[in-house]
C-alpha cells in the first residue's frame, strides 16, 4: 500500500544516515519507477533516509514471490539489519470485533503525540483474497493514516501462515532501519496466528472485551499465557461495571499460571479505545516491562531466542515449499494419492516413496 498523505510523512529527518548527495541520486532513483529498477544500494539509502517510497518498494520485494525479488529483498535486509533492533515491538491479539484496529488507532495516535514513529503491521493469513484486514478496516485507522510519525501496512499475502509471518519479521527489519521505533502488529485470533506474532514481538498484548457469562469462556488455551497484558476493551457506558468486575477475574486468572521466563507479573487494564480512555496507562505498563526485561536482560535474550526460532522456521518452510513445487514429485504424490485412495498402498509407504524423491 501507497499513501501519498502519508508519503511526505517520513521526510521530516531525512539525510541523517547518509551524506545529503548521495541520498537525492538514490532517491531519484527510487522515484524513476517507470525505467529501471531501482538498486538493493538504492532502497537501502532511500530507507536510511526515511523515504516512504523507498521503504513501501522494499517491503513489496520481501513479499514478492519471484525469486529474483527475493534474492534483491534479503540483500536490502542484510544491509538493513545494523540499523534496526532500535525498536519495541508490539503483538496486539484479540477476537474480531473486539477493538483492536480502534484500538491501534487511538493507541498509535497516542504515541505519535509523544514523539514516537509508528509503524503498523497486520498478521492475518485469512486475508490473502482482501489484501489484508487492515486495509478494510482503514475507516477505524482514519487519523492515523494521514499521521506524519505513522506508517500502515497490511497483512502480506501468502499462502501459508509461515510465509505471512517470515515476511512480517522482514518488514519488521525495515520498519526499523527507516527509523520506526515503536511496531506494532495487529493479528486476528485464528490458527496459529498470535503464536506467530508472539514469537516476534517483545510485548504481547491480548485485547479483551466482557461478554455474558463467565469471562474466561471462549478463550483460546494458551492465549493467556503469552499475555504480559490484558486490556479489557470498550470499558465504557453501560459496560463499565461488568468491565470492573472482569478485570478482577482475569487477574485472578493470571495469578494461577505459573511465572513467566521474564520474570514479569502480567496485568489487566480497562481501556475504551473508542473514547480514548485509559491509553496511557497501556504504554506505561510497557513501559515498565521494557524497563525490567531490559535491567534482567531478557529483552536481548528473547529476542535471541525469537532469531534461532526463526532460522528453523525460515528452513522448514523452504524445504515444505521446495518439495511440492518439484515436478517429479507433483507428479508422484498425485498417483500415490490414487493409490491410497484405491487402498493400494500404506501412507507411510507412500511418504517413503516420495521422500527419496529428489
Ligand atoms: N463502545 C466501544 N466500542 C468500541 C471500542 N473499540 C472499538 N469499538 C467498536 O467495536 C467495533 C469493532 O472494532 P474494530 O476496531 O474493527 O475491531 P477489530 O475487529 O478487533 O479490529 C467497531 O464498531 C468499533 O467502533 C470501545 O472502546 N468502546
Ligand atoms: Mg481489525
Amino acid at each position: 500500500m501507497t499513501n501519498k498523505r502519508k508519503s511526505s510523512a517520513l521526510q521530516e529527518s531525512k539525510g541523517v544516515s547518509e551524506p545529503e548527495s548521495t541520498n537525492k541520486k538514490a532517491i531519484a532513483a527510487i522515484r524513476n519507477k517507470r525505467q529501471t529498477q531501482p538498486s538493493a544500494g538504492d532502497l537501502v539509502k532511500g530507507i536510511l533516509a526515511k523515504n516512504p517510497t523507498a521503504l513501501s518498494r522494499a517491503i513489496t520485494l520481501v513479499e514478492s514471490t519471484n525469486p529474483q525479488h527475493l534474492k534483491k529483498a534479503n540483500e536490502i535486509i542484510q544491509k538493513c539489519l545494523p540499523y534496526a533492533n532500535k525498536s519495541i515491538r508490539i503483538g496486539i491479539t484479540g477476537v474480531p470485533g473486539v477493538g483492536k484496529s480502534t484500538f491501534i488507532e487511538t493507541f498509535g495516535t497516542f504515541l505519535t503525540s509523544q514523539g514516537k514513529h509508528v509503524a503498523v503491521l497486520a498478521v492475518d493469513p485469512s486475508s490473502t483474497l482482501s489484501r489484508g484486514s487492515i486495509l478494510g478496516d482503514k475507516t477505524r485507522m482514519e487519523e492515523l493514516v494521514k499521521n506524519d510519525k505513522a506508517f500502515i501496512r497490511p497483512s502480506p499475502s501468502g499462502s501459508s501462515l509461515g510465509g505471512v509471518a517470515r515476511k512480517s519479521r522482514e518488514t519488521i527489519i525495515l520498519c526499523e532501519a527507516a527509523g520506526f521505533d515503536t511496531i506494532l502488529i495487529e493479528t486476528v485470533g485464528v490458527g496459529q496466528s498470535e503464536t506467530a506474532v508472539h514469537s516476534m514481538v517483545d510485548f504481547f498484548l491480548l485485547l479483551k472485551i466482557t461478554g455474558a457469562g463467565d469471562e474466561l469462556q471462549g478463550i483460546k488455551r494458551g492465549i493467556m499465557e503469552m499475555a504480559d497484558a490484558i486490556v479489557i476493551n470498550k470499558a465504557d457506558g453501560d459496560n463499565l461495571k461488568n468491565a470492573k468486575s472482569a478485570k478482577v477475574e482475569f487477574n485472578r486468572a493470571l495469578h494461577l499460571y505459573p511465572p513467566k521466563d521474564s520474570g514479569w507479573q502480567p496485568k489487566v487494564l480497562l481501556a475504551s479505545a473508542l473514547h480514548n480512555t485509559g491509553i496511557p496507562e497501556v504504554w506505561q505498563l510497557i513501559e515498565e516491562y521494557i524497563a525490567l526485561a531490559k535491567q534482567t536482560h531478557f529483552f536481548e535474550h528473547q529476542r535471541r531466542e525469537q532469531n534461532k526460532f526463526w532460522l528453523l522456521q525460515t528452513i522448514e518452510d523452504r524445504l515444505k515449499s521446495d518439495f511440492y513445487a518439484n515436478t517429479t514429485i507433483k507428479t508422484e504424490l498425485k498417483i500415490q494419492l490414487k493409490r491410497i485412495e484405491n487402498g493400494e498402498t500404506s501412507p507411510f509407504a507412500a511418504a517413503e516413496i516420495l521422500l527419496a524423491m529428489k
